[in-house]
């Protein structure tokens, strides 16, 4: 069978599906040939299982505003593939949130933590709730009620939800507070919890720092380092926060920053207590990116993204789809050399292909942004321990995994010129679900 066939029938039996469609389609590309020339694996008709997710939830979560009004949220959990171990995966909570979104995400999860080495299995989910704007009360009343179903599908060795967009320490709190009261138990039931109630040193960084120690990897490989350079992160949330603090302690220059309102760019260099500022504004206060342009009298492009500053780096960092091939010539003709993406697909394949015949090297986020959720792996470990590592221990385990991550690139995606980091990950990620599954008897 053709491939194109093969990717036409997908479609077809997902009709408005655009996100899942352009994940599938660059996962599919990439592994076809070894697909197709690995009698095991085609005979098995692995990719058709592939692209079908075990399990999908659905449901429906009403809650109270603070002003007495019942809203209503529609709510899933997308148990996508659990060759490799229990699901894994974000929770999302976002007003775009929809099951394409949410497939898309949890067929990337699957070959990311496989990409890790450990024993975590595929899997995501989410709500069109937007925390934005709304009261902690209101968050802790929603999050609640939607584990009042939640709850019944998930388990410490079935399916370990964690953050993502929308959801932090705050939300991963109260779901966690809910599950135990629920089910009268205090489990490994979600990571990315606070430290006091059990979870990982360096959790919240391990996602933006693993995303610096991979983009020093593809330096280090082509002979290059960080120190000086310029660097334009999109996001200003989690994962960029903590990629801005790793690029300032490994020598390298943060110069944009922004969220769905716009950006600010910041010539001298987003870092010391300028960054602890934008960690407080977004962490704590909840404000807007156009604050720290004020406070620091830098500029703010209103509804811009911040593709079209000369940098030698890139680093996409907010959401899937915000890196367009017009941004990636505006990055290309102003000097971008390394392109990892700290989302999950802001990259678009039309931009992709840019950066490829550019000679631009391009990470793609199942490796580059797999430090956080590797990092959850080690946080399962030290619940089911009963015993919290030290920073350090995790912090070398983590720079461990990113370097992991980029040999088997490396082996996967070598071609003459360079790495392609993007069959590379594919490949390898691709390779171990597929044994998995062909063991455990195509179940
Ligand atoms: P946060 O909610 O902490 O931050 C998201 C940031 O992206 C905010 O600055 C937000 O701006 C901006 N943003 C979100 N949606 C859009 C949009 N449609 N257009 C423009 N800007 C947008 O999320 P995280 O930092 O945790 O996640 C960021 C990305 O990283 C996501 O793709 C996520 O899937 C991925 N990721 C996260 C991991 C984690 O451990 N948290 C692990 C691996 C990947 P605003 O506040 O205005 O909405
Ligand atoms: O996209 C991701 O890898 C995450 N949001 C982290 C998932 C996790 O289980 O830590």
């Amino acid at each position: 069978m053709l491939m194109n066939d093969f990717l036409n029938r997908v479609e077809a039996r997902n009709p408005d599906q655009p996100e899942f469609m352009q994940a599938v389609h660059e996962v599919v590309e990439s592994v076809w040939p070894v697909y197709e020339s690995t009698p095991e694996f085609y005979q098995s008709k692995l990719l058709d299982l592939m692209v079908e997710p075990e399990r999908q939830i659905s449901f429906r979560v009403s809650w109270m505003d603070d002003n007495g009004k019942i809203q209503v949220n529609r709510a899933y959990r997308i148990q996508y593939n659990s060759a490799l171990g229990p699901y894994k995966g974000g929770m999302r909570f976002h007003p775009t949130v929809n099951q394409s979104i949410l497939k898309f995400l949890g067929f990337e999860q699957t070959f990311k933590n496989s990409l890790t080495m450990l024993a975590m299995g595929g899997g995501k989910g989410g709500a069109d709730f937007d925390p934005k704007g709304k009261s902690d009360h209101e968050v802790r009343r929603f999050c609640k009620n939607m584990m009042m179903e939640l709850y019944r599908h998930i388990g410490p060795d079935v399916d370990v939800p964690a953050g993502d967009i929308g959801v932090g320490q705050r939300e991963i709190g109260y779901m966690f507070g809910a599950y135990g009261k629920i089910k009268n138990d205090y489990t490994g039931v979600l990571t990315g919890r606070s430290l006091g109630l059990g979870g990982s040193p360096l959790r919240s960084q391990a996602t933006g720092f693993g995303v610096v120690y991979f983009v020093e990897e593809m330096l280090k490989n082509v002979g290059d380092s960080l120190e000086g350079k310029r660097v334009a992160v999109s996001g200003s949330g989690n994962v960029a926060q903590y990629a801005m603090k790793k690029l300032e302690e490994l020598g390298g220059l943060a110069i944009t920053a922004s969220d769905s309102s716009g950006y600010v760019y910041d010539p001298e260099g987003i870092k010391g207590e300028k960054l602890d500022y934008l960690l407080d504004l977004k962490q704590k206060q909840r404000g807007r990116i156009s604050e720290y342009a004020k406070k620091y009298k830098t500029q703010y492009f209103e509804n811009k993204k911040p593709w079209d500053v000369a940098c030698d780096i890139a680093l996409p960092c907010a959401s899937q789809n915000e890196l367009y091939a017009e941004d990636a010539k505006e990055l290309v003709k102003n000097g971008v050399k390394y392109v990892a993406e700290g989302a999950n697909m802001p990259t678009t394949p039309d931009a992709m292909a840019i950066f490829k015949e550019s000679g631009v090297l391009f990470a793609p986020g199942k490796a580059s942004n797999a430090g956080g959720v590797a990092t959850s792996g080690f946080e399962m470990s030290q619940t089911s321990q009963r015993l919290n590592w030290e920073p350090e221990e995790v912090d070398r385990r983590l720079k461990g995994v990113m370097q992991s991550i980029h040999a088997q690139c490396a082996e996967h995606g070598a071609e003459k010129k360079q790495i392609d980091y993007v069959k590379g990950a594919n490949v390898a990620g691709f390779i171990r679900v597929a044994n998995a599954m062909i063991s455990r008897g195509l179940e």
